[in-house]
């Protein structure tokens, strides 16, 4: 099976990262965790990107906060899908990194999730590696059966 790379801008983007590898572990997916910046350490991160697709990644997810340059960076040095995660940091909460991470010029795509969205950034990485995994799209459909059975019970259960 592909990996999928989860790269954080820095160690403070730490408790994003780990929403992800622990949705990425329950469903069984491979995955490598780097603290790559684009402003701190730009060629590590460029070198990473530009390689990814030999090394064996078919995802990469890329979180940063503030002025979230990093998923952007590492979009533009591979044609793997990139998805961004924007983390809460700083004084705009995570709105300048939202919009920073979102607003990428037409021909290098991110694939933005919610600010802090670790999880669902893992879920639509699986979900891409499932286009060509039966197993891993039946493991996702067994989840979304148990979330929807989650809902239901919590709704038969409801007392107010
Ligand atoms: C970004 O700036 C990082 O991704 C982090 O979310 C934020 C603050 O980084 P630190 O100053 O805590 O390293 O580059």
């Amino acid at each position: 099976m592909k990996k999928v790379g989860i790269i954080m801008g820095s160690d403070s983007d730490l408790p994003i990262a780990q929403k992800a590898v622990d949705m990425l572990k329950s469903l069984g997916v491979p995955y490598e965790v780097h603290i790559y910046s684009a402003h701190r350490t730009p060629e590590e991160a460029r070198a990473f990107a530009l390689c990814a697709r030999e090394n064996g990644f078919g995802a990469l997810i890329a979180m940063a906060g503030m002025a979230a340059h990093l998923a952007g960076a590492i979009a533009a040095n591979t044609t793997l899908p990139v998805i961004g995660i924007p983390c809460k940091s700083g004084a705009l909460n995570g709105i300048d990194a939202l919009l920073a991470t979102v607003q990428m010029p037409t021909g290098i795509p991110v694939a933005t999730v919610a600010i802090d969205g670790g999880g669902n950034a893992a879920l639509l990485a699986a979900q891409i590696i499932a286009v060509e995994d039966a197993e891993l799209a039946a493991k996702l459909d067994a989840k979304r059966k148990a979330d929807s059975a989650k809902v239901i019970e919590k709704d038969a259960k409801l007392e107010l």
